[in-house]
């Protein structure tokens, strides 16, 4: 049977584009990052052609003796990794396997308590616009003066409230979460713990953030960020629940699982074992935290002072106090320096506009750079944004930026 012969320029040109924008500019999303030409080849493999729905020596559909092969492995590999007791790998992403804990935990109308949105929290810990605030009665704290988790609120409103689930978790908070503080309350009221570590599985697996997995009852997490794998999800839980959190994947929430990610998702458990991946998590921080170092220099505020993990947040206020989160995106961007507005804690603008900026270090990381690297990039930040309607100081940042991926380009 020939294959189609017309080459599809239309697309692959495109793709051949986001290679180049990817080769030439700087990439400081916090949830982003570049993933090895290994996690490539498997996510680009003919298991994309194959239905597995079920799980392996369990499935609805025959022909599944090497898939099965394939996703016990990505299993297998998880549950050592994390030194879980059980693990799943069939989340499409981070949102569906806290969607999947929430069904086999929950009933609907269940209280839960989850932290804040606008204070760094996720979309799944309880939006009312996401499926988690709609289904669960969320409750939610936030951050103390000091702009860090306010353990005494947790503590008071999981008495008051009397959760059935913790969650903790954050996807723009600069700090580190401990797990071990949050158990005790969660035992104190009578709740079950979840720990969302989307954005810092990699850190947890590579020795730089405290370890929730020996005190949370689940742990969700998704393996494109710090975890540098393909885009998706993932769950690993104490013995007890595993059962319902493999139920409420399979039939509860998905359909057939992704067996190309899930390969790759094998591939990236391997990568993120091997003892470099201990460096590369210590240089991500280290990063971060010449970056922070940096851009305060120039002049920015940083949420709670500083980050003790991958990302960082400006408050641009103090800076500039007509610079918007968006306007200085689209300058960024303009400037080849990709990143995210953010609102801040307290930010009085909304989401879409916002007074903050999160800044991430693990794709500058894996390209190679370092903190002489960070100094520059805080320098060339502070200089856009201080000359951002002047097109030649962009040319210029452009310029730079361009010099400076070319000497660290991730796919040459
Ligand atoms: N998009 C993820 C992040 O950027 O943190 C959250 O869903």
């Amino acid at each position: 049977m020939p294959w189609p012969e017309i080459r599809d320029d239309e697309l692959f040109g495109r793709i051949d584009a986001e290679v180049e924008r990817q080769n030439t500019t700087l990439q400081l999303i916090a949830s982003e990052n570049f993933a090895s030409p290994a996690v490539l080849a498997a996510t680009g493999s003919v298991l994309t052609n194959k239905y597995a729905e079920g799980y392996p020596g369990r499935r609805y559909y025959g022909g599944n003796h090497v898939i099965d092969e394939v996703e016990a492995l990505a299993r297998d590999r998880c549950r050592k990794l994390f030194g879980a007791e059980h693990a799943n790998v069939q989340p499409h992403s981070g949102a569906n396997a806290n969607m999947a804990v929430y069904q086999a935990l929950l009933k609907p109308g269940d209280t839960v308590l989850g932290m804040a949105l606008d204070q760094g929290g996720h979309l799944t810990h309880g939006s009312p616009v996401n499926a988690s605030g709609i289904l669960y009665r969320f409750v939610a704290y936030g951050l103390d003066a000091e702009e860090r988790i306010d353990f005494e609120e947790v503590r008071a409103l999981a008495l008051a409230h009397r959760p059935r689930l913790i969650v903790a978790g954050a996807t723009a908070y600069p700090r580190l979460i401990p797990a071990e503080p949050l158990r005790a309350i969660a035992d104190e009221a009578g709740a079950l713990l979840l720990f969302d570590a989307a954005h810092v599985a990699g850190l947890i697996v590579g020795g730089v953030h405290p370890d929730p997995v020996p005190h949370a009852d689940v742990v969700t997490f998704t393996t494109h960020k710090t975890l540098r794998g393909p885009r998706g999800g993932g769950i690993v839980c104490k013995a007890p629940h595993a059962r319902a959190i493999d139920r409420a994947v399979f039939p509860g929430s998905q359909g057939g699982p992704l067996e190309h990610v899930i390969a790759a998702k094998a591939v990236a458990f391997a990568e993120a074992s091997a003892p470099a991946f201990a460096d590369y998590a210590a240089g991500v921080v280290a990063n971060a935290k010449a970056l922070a170092a940096a851009l305060s220099t120039e002049g920015f505020r940083l949420v709670s002072g500083g980050t003790d993990n991958h990302l960082m947040l400006l408050d641009l206020r103090s800076f500039d106090a007509e610079l918007t989160g968006a306007e200085a995106q689209a300058a960024l961007d303009a400037a080849g320096i990709t990143l995210n507005k953010n609102t801040v804690p307290g930010d009085e603008r909304s989401p879409f506009v916002t007074s903050g900026l999160r800044i991430g270090t693990a794709a500058v990381t894996t390209q190679g750079m370092g903190p002489e690297e960070m100094a520059q990039i805080a320098s060339l930040i502070g200089r856009t944004l201080r000359h951002r309607s002047d097109e030649s100081i962009l040319t210029g940042v452009r310029a730079a930026v361009r010099a400076l991926c070319a000497r660290f380009t991730p796919y040459p």
